[in-house]
């Protein structure tokens, strides 16, 4: 009896030794991620968050915990709790980022992208001012850039059908919280009104806004046409995200690891690159199919080019607010456009 104890006890200890060793070792090799997002279910930034997910899952004993909209608090919530490392990456979008990060701000001077979805794809793949000096920008903030990719051409939706600036006026228009946003509503005769994600629906609800801009699938999504009926195709600009790691963390990744971040990345955006090509019209149909309220009305050329006047005071506003960074930033951008779209004509 004695013994067949102490042998089954030694068994156990031998057991229980290399369960625990096993288990010191997967946690050592094997770890959990957190990713926060600023959207919902099935949306741009989920699809590119799961299809990180996947890669990594499959390609590593390590896995990665999805947070989106609302789970851990605002865009400016998940931000803050990156660079402090409670999560490990964030995917946040410059029209928040760019009261951290000034130039981010960039994608807010209207007009500076073309509508063309082509050239637009292209640029993101191949530009340097995006590929190059942005990760320069974002590691003075402790995070490492991993991708940046647009969502969709913003459209505004507003409580009454608009096509001048003139129709703007005394609009209160829901902007996202940077400065350079609010001066390009100001310069299309609106009175900017800058608030986080979270207040909008109600707000327009309310009629405490009178209208918004975002991108198709996201006035689909999140029922915006329900309380903004009237939709404007202005052509100024597209919703351009970004999803990166806190850097400490990035960096103290072993080079295997860090390799694997890179093409989870870069097969998440491929992905999502994909998913978002035909996705605004198969959006504006559901909206359509939804509501007999909503109007859609594409300004014609005249009548953006009234808009498009507007636009070098916000790229003057642009430059103040950076200084030097901001205006060779600026240069590459403009330079990188120029090539994509020659190689394009
Ligand atoms: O307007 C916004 O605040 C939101 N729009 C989109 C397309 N994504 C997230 C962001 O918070």
């Amino acid at each position: 009896m004695k013994t067949s104890k102490s042998v089954s006890t030694k068994l156990l200890t031998t057991a229980s030794v290399s369960a625990l060793l096993l288990g010191l070792s997967t946690a050592a090799s094997a770890d959990n991620w957190r990713y926060a997002h600023e959207e919902y279910e099935g949306d741009v930034q989920d699809v590119f968050a799961y299809a990180f997910k996947e890669h990594i899952e499959d390609n590593s004993d390590h896995s990665v915990q999805v947070y989106r909209f609302g789970e851990l608090g605002e865009s400016d919530d998940i931000m803050g709790q990156t660079q402090s490392g409670i999560l490990q990456f964030v995917n946040q979008s410059p029209g928040f980022t760019g009261s951290l990060i000034p130039e981010a701000q960039i994608f807010f001077i209207p007009y500076l992208l073309p509508t063309d979805e082509e050239t637009v794809l292209e640029f993101f793949d191949e530009s340097e001012a995006i590929n190059e000096m942005f990760p320069k920008l974002y590691a003075e903030q402790g995070l490492e850039l991993l991708k940046m990719y647009p969502e969709g051409e913003m459209v505004v939706t507003t409580n009454e059908p608009i096509s001048s600036p003139e129709d703007l006026n005394n609009k209160k228009i829901r902007v996202m919280t940077n400065p350079l946003l609010s001066e390009t509503y100001d310069a299309f005769g609106a009175t900017p009104t800058p608030l986080p994600w979270g207040e909008v629906y109600g707000g327009l609800q309310t009629g405490i806004l009178d209208g918004q801009e975002n991108p198709i699938f996201w006035i689909e999504s999140g029922g915006l046409y329900e309380v903004s009926p009237h939709l404007t195709f202005t052509g100024h600009g597209w919703f351009t995200t970004a999803m990166m790691a806190n850097q400490d963390f990035f960096e103290g990744l072993s080079e295997e690891d860090k390799q694997l971040v890179q093409e989870a990345s870069n097969a998440a955006y491929d992905h999502t690159i994909e998913h978002i090509q035909g996705l605004a019209d198969e959006s504006l149909a559901k909206i359509q199919e939804a509501s007999d309220e909503v109007t859609v009305n594409r300004l014609s050329e005249e009548e953006i080019q009234v808009f498009r006047e507007r636009a070098p005071q916000v790229e003057e506003a642009f430059i103040e607010m950076t200084g030097e960074s901001g205006k060779e930033l600026l240069n590459q951008f403009k330079e990188d456009l120029e090539e994509v779209q020659s190689d394009n004509e």
